[in-house]
């Protein structure tokens, strides 16, 4: 039989796309990226805005792949800025020579099986339907972004941005009333900057959110020279915990210690900065009574920062810690000292409506002269059901997933042969450092296909048993956790309509990753090889 044009498509060219096409273009693959973007980078092509950085230290947030690689490129600061984490992107393929592969501007519109030969074909925008035996998925998490509608409409005259989609160019608040609407990670990082160079912010937030100090600096060399005389201990260390980050995961119970021994260790937590703060206790998590006690602590660090009391209150979540995503944040709180930011709180009275001029709060005007919409994304499913990807007879991956996504393992799904998402629905992806999770994945699936090519089968797909049981335990484990106890992203309870599904898979990297070395060991249980 003729072979397809491509052996494998790869759909993005972030950071799972760039070394997905590394590891089959090494393994002899015929590969081709496509890239809706002009470049590579992914989500760190798309968000620009003032501040965005990554909360996951930079030490830690990169491949481990390439020891050289690692080795050589040094990071300047303890988290690193987005500008920079483009730059090693950018790095990165042109040290492996990939973009000769990328066809950038290229957004898929469409992936369609054909049976008969056992092909994906999948179209651009541009419309020109190409081959491949595979499609991979490598369209990121949190890609899609989200614009909400309000009650009464949307006429605002001024300028807008969205977090997720900030222009290349420069943008200048200077003399500017600008708005912030939404409080979530991307606002946080946001909104001190914005506030420094606007001559008046106003936030409008809907949930107060738990952040914690980020202390970020320059990084230390000394610091660096050490992580790098032994890299592969700080990666296999990062490797043993839940979130797949090197950081001390307190096995201890909150309610198990005295309340001075608790103080102490968040205060210690704190000063540390950064994520560090959730591995406190072991309890957190699951106990809601163990939960409080971050919350109250966290709450009485914002009315120590925040000078007004009143505003410190309308600042201070209510929601159970760690349900929602943690954000991290550099003088967050204390921008709300500044005599130039109102804080509007719309969880009661919400956005009626974005008039030409403004936006409207209880019937209350707020003049704007631009507005920044850090209102997150339509997460985990939302690019994916964006394609029109289409299995076996014919079947939609979007009505599939119409009540929720169901995946095995989030790499592959039943209907759908030869079709992989890299850090897909199902897996441990969002919540822990996606460079080392997309990596497992990424080798995962390259394996995978060494393992068809060598033994002659041309398809692989997940059997439905194993995806429904996969599907059941994610939800059980989730079920466990005080994760499913307000509405956040994960659940999908930030989009209307969208059904209210823990996504993501919190039982652990570790134990994800031995289920997918099982899987493999006992050959491909869960998937059937033809
Ligand atoms: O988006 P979000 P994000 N009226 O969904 C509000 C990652 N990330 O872009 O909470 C008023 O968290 C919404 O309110 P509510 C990280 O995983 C990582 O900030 O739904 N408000 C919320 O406050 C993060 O979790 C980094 O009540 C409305 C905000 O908009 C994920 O990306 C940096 C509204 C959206 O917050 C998404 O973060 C940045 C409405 N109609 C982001 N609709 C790193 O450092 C929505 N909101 C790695």
């Amino acid at each position: 039989m003729e072979r397809p044009a491509f052996d494998a498509i790869i759909v993005g060219a972030g950071f799972a796309g760039l070394y997905m096409l590394h590891r089959l273009r090494r393994m002899g693959f015929r590969a081709l990226v496509l890239e809706a973007g002009s470049g590579v980078g992914g989500t760190w092509y798309w968000n620009r805005y003032p501040g965005a950085r990554c909360d996951i230290e930079s030490m830690q947030y990169s491949y481990q792949f390439d020891e050289a690689l690692q080795q050589e490129w040094d990071w300047t600061e303890r988290y690193a800025a987005q500008p920079e984490i483009l730059r090693y992107a950018e790095h990165v393929a042109e040290r492996f020579d990939l973009k000769r592969d990328i066809r950038f501007d290229a957004r898929v519109t469409s992936a369609v099986f054909d049976e008969a030969a056992a092909e994906w074909i999948v179209t651009t925008e541009a419309g020109d339907p190409l081959r491949a035996g595979f499609v991979i998925m490598a369209t990121g998490c949190i890609s899609t972004a989200n614009t909400p509608a309000f009650p009464s409409g949307d006429n605002f005259a001024g300028v807008r941005y969205h977090t997720g989609r900030w222009p290349h160019e420069k943008v200048s608040f200077k003399d500017k009333r600008v708005g912030v609407i939404g409080t979530g990670s991307s606002a946080v990082q946001a909104i001190p900057l914005i506030a420094e160079e606007a001559d008046h912010l106003t936030v409008f937030q809907r949930t107060a959110n738990y952040s914690v100090p980020a202390h970020n600096g320059p990084l230390d060399p000394e610091v660096q020279r050490r992580i790098k005389a032994d890299y592969p201990a700080l990666r296999q260390r990062a490797s043993k915990t839940r979130a797949c980050i090197d950081l001390v995961f307190g096995t201890k119970k909150a309610l198990e210690v005295s309340a001075e021994e608790r103080q102490r260790e968040y205060e210690a937590r704190w000063a540390m900065g950064g994520f560090g703060f959730t591995g406190a206790f072991a309890d957190i998590p699951l106990d809601l009574e163990a939960n409080r006690t971050v919350q109250d602590f966290i709450r009485g660090k914002i009315r120590e920062i925040v000078h007004d009391p009143e505003i410190a209150q309308r600042l201070s979540p209510t929601n159970t810690f760690g349900c929602k995503r943690l954000c991290v944040d550099t003088n967050y709180f204390a921008t709300y000292n500044r005599p130039n930011v109102t804080l509007v709180d719309v969880s009661a009275t919400p956005i009626e409506a974005l008039t030409s001029s403004g936006v409207k709060v209880g019937g209350r005007d707020y003049a704007l002269d631009a507005l920044v919409f850090a209102t997150g994304f339509d997460a985990m499913t939302g690019t994916l059901n964006r394609i029109d990807i289409r299995g076996r007879d014919g079947a939609k991956l979007k009505d599939k997933w119409e009540d929720g996504p169901r995946t095995y393992l989030g790499l592959g799904m039943a209907g759908f042969p030869n079709l992989f998402t890299v850090t897909g629905p199902g897996s441990p992806s969002v919540l822990t450092n996606m460079l080392p999770t997309i990596e497992q994945h990424v080798e995962w699936i390259a394996d995978c296909l060494a393992h068809l090519r060598s033994n002659g089968f041309r398809t692989i797909e997940a059997a439905r048993e194993a995806e429904d049981a996969w599907v059941d335990h994610t939800a059980e484990v989730a079920g466990t956790t005080l994760r499913v106890t307000c509405n956040s992203w994960y659940l999908g309870s930030n989009i209307a309509g969208k059904p209210r599904v823990f996504m993501p898979y919190v039982g652990g990297f570790p134990a994800y990753v031995q289920k997918c070395q099982e899987v493999v060991a006992k050959g491909y249980d869960g998937f059937r090889l033809s």
